[in-house]
């Protein structure tokens, strides 16, 4: 067994050459996450370094994720919501903005908070038995971990607001459809297919894959020529690379690209 990032009961996580993979680890408990579960997502992404090129983010057992652990939060004040609800934006802001592309493999429940910590990923490979729910509407609460506005940013606010009030439990077919799952895959094989596709990204240039988890989702907040602006910016910093020299030549002389590491 490699030797673990962070040492942790809840979650498991070791590094596979360049790909870091974090695995929940409440199975017992459908991998509801407490704020222990958290606290313990937000280190490994705190111990990445640079040759961490790319994380794939899975859950033990049959489900990926049963979102909010219900229990823990039963008698909480508002301010302390507040502050749980901004931790939560806090650790998916590291998820979605730390610098390298984050995977998510699920099966079975991908719910409440498990969506919004899948939205906050890059790529999302999904097996035949997953299926998205956003609970809250029927449990009496609100979504606080990001999906009004990532979720939202998938699949726009009139289904979230549709998914909430409803409840309603979207198959894997149609969570791939809608863009919740990127891939969708037999039962079983998201982790293998989402680790293909981490070696694979893990591959592109550095500055590439900074880019283009950066630049594209703040170029989305902004005004259109604002926008545009900053798209030209991007790509005069990435396109003046010696990695982008180097991808090019491969292209043109018909080989692969090989990055700095
Ligand atoms: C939990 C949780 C949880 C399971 N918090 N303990 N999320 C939800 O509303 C989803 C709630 N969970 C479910 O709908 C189901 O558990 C599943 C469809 C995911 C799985 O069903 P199943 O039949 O395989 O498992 P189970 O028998 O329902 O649960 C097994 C155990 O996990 C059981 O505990 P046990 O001690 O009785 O064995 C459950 O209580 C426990 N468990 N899910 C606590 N979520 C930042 S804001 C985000 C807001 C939200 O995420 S709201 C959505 C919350």
């Amino acid at each position: 067994m490699a030797k673990p990032i962070i040492s942790s009961a809840i979650v498991e996580s070791e590094r596979r050459g360049r790909v870091a993979i974090l695995r929940l680890n409440r199975p017992d408990k459908r991998n509801a996450v407490n704020d222990a579960l958290m606290g313990d997502i937000e280190r490994v992404f705190d111990a990445l370094t640079e040759r961490d090129r790319a994380v794939v983010i899975c859950g033990n057992g049959e489900h990926f994720c049963a979102g909010l652990d219900l229990a823990e939060h039963k008698d909480r004040a508002p301010f302390d919501v507040v502050r749980h609800s901004r931790y939560w934006h806090q650790v998916t802001d590291k998820i979605q903005f730390g610098g390298r592309p984050v995977l998510a493999a699920m099966q079975g429940a991908v719910v409440g908070g498990g969506l919004e910590i899948a939205a906050a990923a890059h790529v999302r490979v999904a097996d035949e038995t997953a299926f998205y729910q956003l609970p809250e509407g029927r449990r009496g609460i609100f979504v606080g971990g990001g999906a009004s506005v990532r979720v939202a940013g998938i699949v726009g606010v009139s289904r979230v607001v549709e998914m909430m009030l409803t409840g309603r439990r979207y198959d894997a077919a149609e969570g791939e459809r809608l863009g919740l799952s990127h891939y969708l895959v037999p039962p079983g094989q998201a982790f293998a297919r989402a680790m293909e596709l981490a070696e694979q990204i893990a591959g592109n240039a550095a500055m590439s894959n900074y880019m283009i988890l950066n630049a594209l989702a703040h170029i989305g907040e902004a005004p259109g020529q604002s926008g545009l602006f900053a798209e030209s910016l991007a790509a005069a910093l990435t396109q003046t690379t010696e990695d982008a020299r180097k991808g090019i030549e491969a292209f043109l002389e018909k080989r692969g690209a090989e990055f700095e590491e």
